[in-house]
């Protein structure tokens, strides 16, 4: 075996190659002093202590917690410059669709994306997937939407192909050149949605850089009939849909996401009692985002509701220089607990398998489980609830993908 785990004090884990909702979102398998093994990069032994295990390598956990890698499957991690100074117009009480509408928000990050090099925008993001690393996620979705040009989405994209290369993150791309209207087709939105049909969606396509498509569905920015159509071609271009719905206001944004097909919708802060049922019966995961609500001083989705009604629940950090800064997946797991009332074991399911089943990876990631790829934490942590509680320190130890040993803190 390459990679023997001893002395795990407690292993925390969802189970199986799908999304889980209902009940069984916190329905997850604690192992109270276990064993990993781990060869080939994928799990071999998962199970009680077991000191015959035999590994080239062997890490004493000392009795601390270990969970699978962590997979935010919502970001915006591509984008030139920040949007720092925006703090103090929204401490004066501008609203982030004031800000956008004025030219602001998205519209100042497309400025700068489209300013930046690819390298410039590699080395940024480079940087920015290690910190992540460094939290405990191996796993990152990442959209374009901030070039809304058919050259500067494809940079975004390509930017995102070498970050593969150089980082440890396991990286998946999402199309979103419907993320906002650019400016130079402020008065001829038509022009711009066949802009983003005839002319992004098959050059995407073509250099297959992208296996989703997302939208941001929201008053000012694109209908749910807009959103529907865009969609509708890019899955006939082999992009699996996704929606950015019902965040900021309620225009049935979820019912569009559930008639559409989406894999999965965005945010659904203000997602109605249908809009919530039509998810649960289109299998439709709810990517949450909490850290989103935070920043934004909004209120919090129903969480709750949704995992009663059926529908699978993943939380994300919504990374993007806006509205979530911080890519640190544990706050938004804290805040799932706290603001939600979601369960430390509810939360994990979210942050592991259900965000992998998001992207479309349930079957290689998000449990410890023999045969799956070996992406785990090690936590300064006795137990799960001890992370959902010392919230604003990185807890994490050590961090293994695909069987390797990529950050730990005794190294830092
Ligand atoms: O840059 O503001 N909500 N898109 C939709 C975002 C937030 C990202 C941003
Ligand atoms: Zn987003």
């Amino acid at each position: 075996m390459d990679l023997v785990l001893q002395n795990i004090g407690l292993l925390a884990t969802p189970n199986g190659k799908a999304a889980q909702k209902g009940a069984a979102q916190g329905q997850i398998t604690l192992i109270e002093n276990a064993s990993i093994g781990i060869d080939g990069g994928k799990f071999v032994y998962v199970g009680p202590a077991n000191t015959a295990l035999v590994g080239k390598q062997t890490i004493n956990c000392e009795g601390q917690l270990v969970t699978p890698g962590l997979v935010d499957a919502h970001t915006h991690l591509v984008f030139g410059g920040w949007r720092h100074k925006e703090m103090a117009r929204k401490l004066a009480g501008e609203s982030y669709l004031d800000i956008l509408k004025s030219g602001g928000g998205i519209l100042d990050t497309v400025k700068q994306t489209r300013t930046a090099s690819e390298d410039e925008l590699v080395k940024k993001a480079l940087n920015l997937l290690n910190e992540m690393l460094a939290h405990g996620t191996t796993t990152v979705e990442c959209k374009s939407g901030y070039g809304l040009d058919v050259a500067n989405e494809l940079k975004q994209l390509q930017v995102v192909k070498k970050l593969a290369q150089y980082s440890e993150v396991g990286l998946v791309s999402t199309f979103m050149g419907a993320h906002a209207i650019p400016p130079e087709y402020k008065d001829n939105r038509e022009a711009y949605i066949k802009l983003v049909c005839d002319e992004m969606l098959p050059a995407v396509k073509a250099e297959k850089l992208a296996k989703f498509c997302d939208i941001f569905c929201e008053t000012a920015v694109f209908t749910p009939e807009e959103s529907l159509y865009i969609l509708n071609k890019a899955r006939d271009f082999g992009l699996i849909p996704k929606a950015h719905a019902d965040e900021i206001t309620p225009i049935s944004g979820a019912e569009m996401a559930a008639a559409a097909g989406c894999i999965s919708a965005e945010h659904l802060i203000q997602a109605s009692d249908e809009g919530i049922k039509a998810l649960a019966e289109h299998n439709v995961i709810a990517c949450l985002l909490p850290a989103t609500s935070f920043h934004l001083d909004k209120p919090y989705a129903r969480a709750r509701d949704m995992i009663k009604t059926g529908v699978a629940v993943a939380v994300c950090t919504d990374f993007n220089p806006g509205s979530s800064p911080n890519l640190n997946l544990q706050l938004p797991m804290y805040l799932a607990c706290q603001k939600y009332k979601l369960t430390p074991a509810e939360v994990l399911t979210a942050v592991t398998l259900n965000g992998a089943a998001a992207i479309g990876l349930a079957e290689q990631i998000g449990s410890i489980e023999v045969g799956k790829q070996a992406d785990l934490v090690l936590w300064q942590a006795e137990d799960l609830d001890y992370i959902f509680y010392r919230y604003g320190n990185n807890l994490v130890r050590s961090v293994i993908k695909n069987g390797k040993v990529v950050s730990d803190k005794a190294t830092h």
